[in-house]
């Protein structure tokens, strides 16, 4: 296949820090108060790709101190010098677009052509979308006031991606940040606040503290901290809604999901089978929204699941960096252990397994693509989030049915409809708890679109004028300008 895509500007950058990385705390690196540290390694080969300052209590407390000491000032700026900020932050993404793409398919183990088509460019379109926000900020937001200092905690599936999703609307409507990312992807958080500090962002305003989940529970239970913006597993999630209930704090939570993905007898197969390529097998199924529960009609069921097996036999899986290949590593090894168990678990309760027999790489956590058919709806694998490129299939009749079987679920998350009779994709679609729904479609995003789930998925949007408000604080200035009147 063609030739991998050079790491060397990355590995160069990983040199110029010597390896070593410590929280981007007011403007500028700080090693842990504690001294203590931890390591990132490259899923895709297992090797040491850097360490970590560990993430205490007095390096949490330092980064909410400069974040309020900044977040007057920042509220401060018009809405126009604000937008200025964030236009200037989306074209430095935009410039160092090819060194970031490398840094996080080596931090994370997603393919490069996903880094590069599709997660940073995405990024930089949260910025440029969230500086017109900014732009637009008293003529739309007059009677609304940032939150104040904000903590966001994020996850390893899109570092980069989730990064932009909390911290450009956070910024673009006078908040301050302290941002933690997971702890098996910290780099391209380290690698955006830098550039964004030499891209003029002042001190402050966005503060980077590393570690691990104690880290993210330090910052969830400072008091000093105004919101908390989550997105991770729904255990976590449920812990952080406990640990804020009896506090003054704002909170959202964006968590797992078990997506429906349904076919019916008249939808483009084809169409349908590379739906499920994006919905199940795109960054390795690690995917919040992933279409993890494939309900076909039982009409076309074989010819689907034929057609579908064929497909996963020509997935290729890889390197990284290698330009050629559809899916990389799994983040981890305890992850890749998670989805063994898991299938394994799903063969024991009867559900029938199909591999591909494809090449995986040695020495790294890989996975196959895999498909789970003749699965129970109440089994585990059915209810359970997977996390990994594992699609599991099961069959209905009717519409009622479909409906029925996609709802049994205790997440909402997304779902995707498809069908080549419009009525009948929009009556499933308006009758299925999720956040958002696809049809014919699954995986779009876009920075002007809400997301957010619904039960155990979680509450609160990001992304559009939606996202805007989970930022902001509306304040009525009765007295002033208007007079009581009974
Ligand atoms: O997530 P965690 P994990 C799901 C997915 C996956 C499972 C486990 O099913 O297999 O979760 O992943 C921080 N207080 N999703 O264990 O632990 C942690 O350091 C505050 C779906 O990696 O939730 C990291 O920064 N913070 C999901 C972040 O939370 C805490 C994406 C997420 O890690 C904390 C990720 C605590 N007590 C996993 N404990 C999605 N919705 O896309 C941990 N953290």
């Amino acid at each position: 296949g063609p030739a991998p895509e050079g790491d060397s500007e990355a590995r160069a950058w990983l040199a110029r820090h010597k390896g070593a990385f410590g929280h981007f705390i007011n403007g500028g690196f700080v090693a842990s108060a504690s001294g203590k540290t931890f390591d990132s390694f490259e899923p895709a080969t297992g090797a040491l790709l850097a360490k970590l300052a560990l993430g205490g209590r007095e390096d949490v407390d330092a980064a909410v101190a400069a974040a309020r000491k900044a977040q007057g000032p920042w509220a401060k700026l018009s809405g126009h010098a604000r937008a200025r900020h964030l236009y200037a932050l989306a074209r430095m993404i935009q410039r160092h677009a090819r060194l970031i793409a490398v840094v996080e398919a080596l931090d994370n183990g997603k393919p490069i052509r996903e880094t590069r088509d599709i997660d940073i460019p995405l990024a930089a379109r949260h910025f440029y979308h969230h500086a017109g926000w900014a732009q637009l900020q008293e003529t739309e937001f007059g009677d609304q006031m940032p939150v104040g200092v904000v903590g966001q905690v994020i996850p390893w599936n899109f570092p980069f991606l989730m990064l932009a999703w909390k911290v450009a609307p956070a910024l673009a409507l006078g908040n301050t940040v302290i941002l933690k990312p997971a702890e098996f992807t910290p780099l391209t958080a380290l690698l955006f606040v830098e550039l964004a500090s030499a891209a003029g962002l002042p001190p402050g305003v966005l503060n980077v503290v590393t570690g691990e989940g104690e880290t993210g529970a330090l910052i969830v239970e400072h008091d000093d901290i105004d919101k908390i913006a989550f997105t991770g597993s729904t255990e976590v999630g449920r812990l952080i809604r406990e640990r804020t209930a009896g506090t003054g704090k704002s909170l959202t939570l964006e968590l797992g999901g078990k997506s429906p993905f349904i076919v019916f007898d008249d939808a483009d197969i084809d169409a349908a089978v590379e739906g499920v390529v994006d919905a199940i097998w795109f960054n390795q199924g690690q995917v919040c929204c992933a279409g993890s529960r494939v309900l076909v009609q039982e009409g076309v069921a074989p010819l689907f699941h034929e057609r579908l097996k064929r497909r996963m036999g020509t997935l290729r899986v890889g390197h990284p960096l290698d330009k050629a290949i559809d899916m990389a590593a799994i983040v981890a090894p305890v992850q890749l252990q998670r989805i063994e168990s898991l299938v394994s678990q799903g063969v024991t309760e009867g559900a029938a397994l199909y591999q591909p027999q494809i090449e995986l790489p040695k020495g790294g956590s890989f996975y196959p693509p895999t498909l789970l058919t003749a699965v129970q709806p109440t089994s585990v694998v059915a209810t359970e989030e997977i996390f990994g490129p594992v699609a599991v299939s099961m069959t209905f009749r009717t519409p009622e049915e479909a409906i029925q079987l996609a709802n049994h679920s205790r997440y909402g998350l997304a779902a995707s409809v498809w069908s080549e009779t419009i009525g009948l994709a929009l009556h499933v679609a308006a009758k299925l708890a999720a956040g958002v729904v696809w049809v014919n479609a699954t995986n779009l995003f876009d920075a002007s679109s809400g997301f957010g789930g619904k039960r155990e998925s979680g509450f609160g949007r990001e992304g559009g004028k939606e996202g805007c408000y989970e930022y902001l604080k509306p304040k009525a200035w009765v007295g002033w300008k208007l007079r009581t009147e009974i």
